[in-house]
């Protein structure tokens, strides 16, 4: 087994494969990628991820690694010294953790922004939602470039779909919620993280990935 042979298990339109992929190139390191098709997983990602079986997955050296935030702090882990993502300060590295385990507990409201339905659900999920994003402006970027500061790190690679599947998913709900008028801070913070070369490389086709939102909100939201 070559111990250095990298490969990811992702799907194109998954913003947990896209914070992998960006880590992995931030890094400059080289990998194979291997594109699952999620209504008929591989056996090797049932092997590799036999918990939740979901991507994606970083093997390195044969060895897998599940849950996308776990395999961004693996990538750092192990290539520290390349395009450091974490903060060298103790203090600074677990807020950035406690971040990163802010925007995981609170997918479910932005999920629920995406399929609420009737008009009360609807408003409820998008005050939510506008309360989370000021939380996250005000308390997490502040007035910095970056979560981290100057330069882009782990934080914003866990945000990262904000910058480009939640436009998406606003655009599919038909409510705007992150724009320039209302989140400055935040709504800049997103137009700098997309100008990073590695970022705006790696992000999926606009076109095919409304299209992907809407099957699956057309799928969610079916009735029975
Ligand atoms: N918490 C996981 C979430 C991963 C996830 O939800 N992956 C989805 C694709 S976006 C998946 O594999 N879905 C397949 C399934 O649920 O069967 C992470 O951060 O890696």
């Amino acid at each position: 087994m070559n111990e250095e042979v990298i490969k990811l298990h992702g799907f194109w339109a998954s913003p947990y494969s896209a914070r992998v992929a960006w880590a992995l190139k931030l890094k400059g390191l080289d990998y194979e990628y291997v594109e699952e098709d999620l209504s008929s997983k591989s056996q090797l990602l049932l092997q590799y991820n036999p918990v939740h079986k979901k991507i994606p997955v970083l093997v390195h050296g044969g060895k897998p690694v599940a849950e996308s935030l776990v395999i961004v702090e693996y990538i750092e882990e192990t290539w520290p010294g390349l395009c450091p993502l974490l903060p060298r300060d103790a203090h600074e590295r677990a807020l950035a953790r406690f971040w990163m385990s802010f925007v995981t507990e609170k997918g479910r409201n932005f999920f629920e922004f995406f399929t609420a339905t009737g008009e009360d659900d609807r408003a409820k999920a998008v005050k939510e939602v506008r309360d989370l994003l000021g939380i996250i402006e005000g308390e997490a970027l502040g007035d910095k470039k970056f979560f981290g500061g100057e330069t882009v790190g782990m934080v914003d690679l866990a945000y990262g779909w904000l910058a480009h599947w939640f436009g998406c998913i606003e655009e599919v709900v038909g409510v705007k919620v992150l724009e320039p008028m209302t989140f400055p801070k935040l709504h800049a913070w997103t137009e700098n993280f997309k100008q990073i070369d590695v970022i705006k490389e790696n992000l999926p086709d606009h076109q095919q990935l409304m299209a992907h939102l809407r099957r699956i909100k057309d799928k969610l939201t079916q009735q029975p």
